[in-house]
């Protein structure tokens, strides 16, 4: 409801919020200090960063050894793991490759697609939100 400003007996100037429970201070709690004053505990308004998953896209044309060479060369996989994300794509149309903040996301599957027309394949990388 407001901002109100008490000196304590120590002569400081103190910051004393008094609000009531709305939608912007949900699961804010309202209490007392040692003091006597009324105090309020908010939740931190800081939120974790958004992440993106590196989704590759599966095509009857670009051959598999291109495929787990991309992998292993754009996502730092060893040959076992990057053939193993290439078969899950040939099988079920798509799959993982990693999951980054949106810059490097963007950055990795921009670098995919424009290895893949430089060397005339149809393979195609994109990004999806993942939290
Ligand atoms: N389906 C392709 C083939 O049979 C292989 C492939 C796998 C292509 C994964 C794209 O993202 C891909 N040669």
């Amino acid at each position: 409801m407001g901002t109100y400003y008490k000196k304590s007996s120590k002569s400081e100037l103190h910051n004393l919020v008094i609000e009531t429970r709305n939608s912007q201070n949900e699961g804010a709690e309202e209490g007392d200090n040692e003091a006597g004053f009324a105090t309020i505990t908010e939740k931190p308004k800081l939120k974790q960063p958004p992440l993106y998953k590196v989704v590759l896209i599966n095509d009857d044309y670009t051959p598999m050894d291109f495929v787990v060479d991309v992998l292993r060369a754009f996502f730092d996989l060893n040959a076992e793991k990057a053939t193993q994300i290439m078969l899950k794509v040939h099988t079920e149309g798509k799959g993982v490759c990693g999951v980054y903040s949106k810059d490097i996301a963007e950055t990795k599957a921009a670098q995919v697609n424009d290895y893949s027309k430089e060397c005339d394949q149809p393979l195609l990388c994109s990004i999806e939100i993942d939290r």
